[in-house]
């Protein structure tokens, strides 16, 4: 995009060198065959030399006007994307933008120092002299010395600007480069319009379309004409309008364009005098001429600059507002003001020059009908004086600016405009016996004229968009300074800031990983213990339970309830005993969970809150009477007896002594009853021993003895038995119950149940603590991410702001570099 606009730049460039080319050869050759060319013999050769000389400084300062031309072109283009960067660069993150709250309010801040800098360096930057014509700006913030960048807040006494919302800020500062851009191109569009436009006022009859005439050395507009004139007749080179010569009526209220026809209505030359007078209906009449003169000579259309001129109403009540506003347009570069020698300033005249002069700095002065003064001295006196109020600069220069001249001498000479409808040959003719004619005074201000539109349009074309590019890069340089400052203070606190919170973060996460460790151990120990203690509980009750009677023994009579009791009793004491190892887990696991946020309360202190009460009463809540359902044993006979020699003794009265040498002799008789039967089995004398044994009791005396003896070991058994029972069936219901309840695997389910609801509460307390841990961490995670992150945006900003601030720099110093002023020869 830019390489186009460059190319296209440059392309033009040669293209008006060419040009130029072209007007140096032909002036050589003008020179060389001078004598016999158009001019006649009667020419002096000083008359070609200052020609030549004159046409020789309008290629050089056309060299030099296009080139700066160019230059400022590129600038603008290239500030316009500097301004597009800063724009996104402020939507982004908004700019800081200097205020007057700015220096007090940040004294007492981190940023305190950056006040103090910027302080300083509003005091050394020496800025260029303000255009306050080309800024616009109305003073609003004191100390701000921002020009273009300068941001139109009303304040009130009460409110501070830096009360505003950063990101309002923000968006008037938006508004603000949207409105600068524009008006950027439109500097641009005027700097590329090689068009000039000179603009000619002053009181009624004053000469004015007299003076035009003169200029055009040509009577194209009526003179004399009635004090009703409010129109604006505007002369252009007829090549604007393919060559011909006529008069485009623009109605009121329409917008002129030459390329619709619906703008305006056609009519020739000579209906001119009579469309001056129709005061109410057109507005601006655009009087297409065709200026027959040499190109040297030529005002319209001279080689360098086009130029047209407008004749403006005189400056009455009605039209001077008109008038006014009319010549602030921005594309007139030379207002001309016609005073009548006769006649004071007026004071609308003075007004007028007033305003001009401050918008243009620089303004003609045409004092005219100067024949008609006689004490010329006085008159020119009189009028220089009141210049120099009205405009110093002017008056500085009064004898390039202030001109006493007679516009009818030079229009006199002149032949009706009626006669010579295309201006061939004839005007050209006249144009020859008015040279002849000298007037010194007009031919000065014809000069001046000259030398201020071809030689001086720089300075009413380019300075302005130099002096608005300069005060434009200033800003930009101070806003960039500013904020790239700021970024990196901002950067410099937050790196030291993340220095501070990174050890704390690596810290905390070291922490909860080893807390966690450390609830898990305290997890696992305590459910541990549970398990182990309920398991031992209950082996020690099934081991222990049936060792004495649990219920008293009704008697025979009422075996079947005494079963039911014991073995209920029984249950009864194993379900005690698993209540008893619940009750022990509940305390263990309370502890638990005082440990385990206390270990938490010691690290994270105020960041974790233990709210939630510990309730041991809601562990074990599930009814567990499944044992009860599941145990029922059946009973044999034999559950009601457990016979044992021992047993048998003592209900036989014997003492403990007794029943001890029983034992002894019950196992040596066992002992030797084996030791007979294997050796009867070994020798094969079986038959033997039994026939000797057996001899030793006649099978008789056997019957006889056996029978007494057998009733009564019987009813001694059976009392014994009897007897016997309550010891018996809780010894052997127990070890029947013992024996279920392990079939079942009882002990270690209800183990694993008992530890299992330890870890499961447990684990309540520990995943708070892990949570708490968690948003600590993430705590110090999201300040530290966030940290990291506007880091780098301060990275990124304090690099576009530097990038931004050499450029402008840069640009400044070529702009600034740039010289306006053409040589004088
Ligand atoms: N004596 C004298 N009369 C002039 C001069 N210039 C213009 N006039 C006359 O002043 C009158 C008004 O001129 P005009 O150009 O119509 O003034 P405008 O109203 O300012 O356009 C005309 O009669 C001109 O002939 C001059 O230099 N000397
Ligand atoms: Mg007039």
């Amino acid at each position: 995009m830019e390489d186009k606009e460059d190319n296209k730049t440059v392309f033009g460039d040669a293209e008006q060198m060419t040009y130029h080319d072209g007007v140096l050869e032909g002036s050589t050759v003008y020179d060389g065959e001078s004598g016999s060319g158009y001019k006649s013999s009667g020419i002096s050769g000083h008359k070609r030399t200052a020609s030549s000389d004159r046409r020789l400084t309008s290629q050089v300062s056309q060299l030099q006007y296009n080139n700066n031309r160019v230059a400022l072109d590129r600038s603008i283009t290239g500030v316009v994307d500097l301004l597009d960067q800063l724009q996104s660069e402020n939507k982004q993150r908004p700019l800081f933008y200097p205020t007057s709250a700015t220096p007090s309010s940040m004294l007492n801040s981190k940023k305190a120092h950056l006040a103090l800098i910027r302080k300083n360096s509003m005091k050394t930057a020496m800025k260029q002299p303000e255009d306050e014509s080309v800024s616009g700006d109305s003073e609003e913030l004191e100390d701000n010395h921002l020009k273009i960048l300068k941001l139109n807040i009303k304040l009130d006494h009460n409110s501070h600007f830096s009360n505003l919302d950063k990101s309002a800020i923000a968006q008037i500062l938006d508004d603000k480069i949207t409105q600068v851009s524009k008006h950027l191109l439109s500097i641009k569009e005027r700097i590329d319009d090689t068009s000039s436009k000179v603009f000619v006022t002053g009181d009624l009859n004053s000469g004015k379309s007299t003076f035009c005439n003169a200029l055009l050395r040509r009577k194209v507009l009526p003179e004399d004409q009635q004090p009703c004139t409010t129109v604006f007749c505007e002369v252009v080179d007829s090549r604007e309008n393919n060559g011909i010569e006529e008069v485009h009526a623009v109605p009121i209220g329409v917008e002129y364009d030459i390329k619709n026809e619906t703008t305006y209505e056609i009519f020739t030359l000579k209906d001119l005098e009579r469309l001056v007078g129709e005061c109410d209906k057109y507005s601006i009449l655009k009087v297409y001429v065709t200026d027959k003169r040499a190109v040297q000579d030529s005002l319209l259309r001279n080689g360098v600059v086009d130029i047209a001129l407008i004749d403006a109403p005189g400056l009455n009540l009605d039209s001077y507002q008109t008038t006014e506003v009319f010549s602030r347009q921005e594309e007139i570069d030379l207002v001309v003001f016609v005073l009548s020698a006769e006649n004071q300033f007026t004071l609308s005249a003075k007004e007028f020059i007033a305003a001009a002069a401050n918008e243009k700095n620089l303004i003609f002065i045409v004092v005219n009908r100067f024949d008609s003064i006689k004490d010329k001295q006085k008159c020119m006196n009189r009028v220089l004086e009141q210049v120099q109020q009205l405009s110093p600069e002017t008056y500085k220069d009064a004898s390039q600016f202030v001109h006493f001249v007679s516009s009818n001498a030079i229009v006199d000479g002149l032949p009706d405009d009626d006669d010579d409808g295309n201006g061939n040959g004839s005007g050209e003719g006249s144009s020859h016996d008015r040279d002849n004619e000298p007037h010194p005074d007009f031919d000065h201000l014809e000069e001046s004229l000259r030398n201020f539109v071809l030689k001086k349009r720089a300075y009413s074309k380019l300075q302005p968009a130099k002096t608005y590019l300069i005060n434009l890069f200033d800003d930009i340089e101070e806003l960039s300074s500013i904020n790239q400052k700021l970024y990196l203070n901002d950067k410099t606190e937050m790196s030291k800031k993340l220095d501070e919170i990174s050890p704390i973060y690596e810290e905390s996460l070291v922490q909860s990983v080893k807390i966690n460790e450390k609830i898990e151990a305290i997890i696992e120990e305590t459910s541990h213990d549970v398990y182990s203690n309920t398991k031992e509980s209950i082996y020690k009750t099934l081991n222990t339970v049936g060792d004495h009677p649990v219920v008293t023994y009704p008697g025979i009579l009422h075996l079947p309830e005494y079963v039911f009791d014991t073995q209920e009793a029984i249950k009864k004491n194993i379900l005690d005993s698993v209540n008893e190892a619940e009750q022990y887990a509940r305390r263990q696991t309370s502890n638990a969970v005082e440990n385990i946020n206390t270990l938490a309360k010691d690290i994270l202190k105020d960041d974790y809150k233990d709210e939630k009460i510990f309730r041991d009463d809601f562990m074990f809540t599930r009814r567990k009477d499944s044992l009860t359902r599941q145990i029922e044993a059946p009973l044999s006979v034999f559950d009601f007896i457990d016979p044992s020699l021992e047993g048998f003794l003592a209900s036989l009265g014997f003492t403990k002594k007794t029943t001890d040498q029983v034992t002894i002799w019950k196992n040596s008789a066992m002992s030797i009853g084996v030791f007979a039967l294997s050796r009867a089995m070994s020798t094969g004398r079986v038959v033997h021993n039994v026939f000797q044994y057996g001899s030793f009791f006649s099978l008789r005396t056997l019957q006889y003895l056996a029978i007494p003896v057998i009733i009564g070991v019987g009813v001694v058994g059976i009392n014994y038995l009897v007897s016997d029972i309550p010891n018996a069936l809780p010894r052997k219901l127990a070890l029947k119950i013992k024996y279920q309840v392990q079939e079942m695997d009882y002990p270690h389910q209800n183990s694993e149940r008992i530890a299992k609801e330890c870890r499961k509460v447990l684990k309540y307390p520990a995943r708070d603590v892990q949570s708490a841990f968690q948003s600590c961490l993430d705590k110090h995670y999201v300040e530290r991410e966030k940290l990291l992150k506007d880091i780098k945006g301060c990275d990124v900003a304090s690099a576009f702001f530097g990038k931004l601030l050499k450029k402008a720099v840069d640009q400044r110093n070529l702009i600034s570099s740039l010289d306006l002023e053409t040589p004088q020869l």
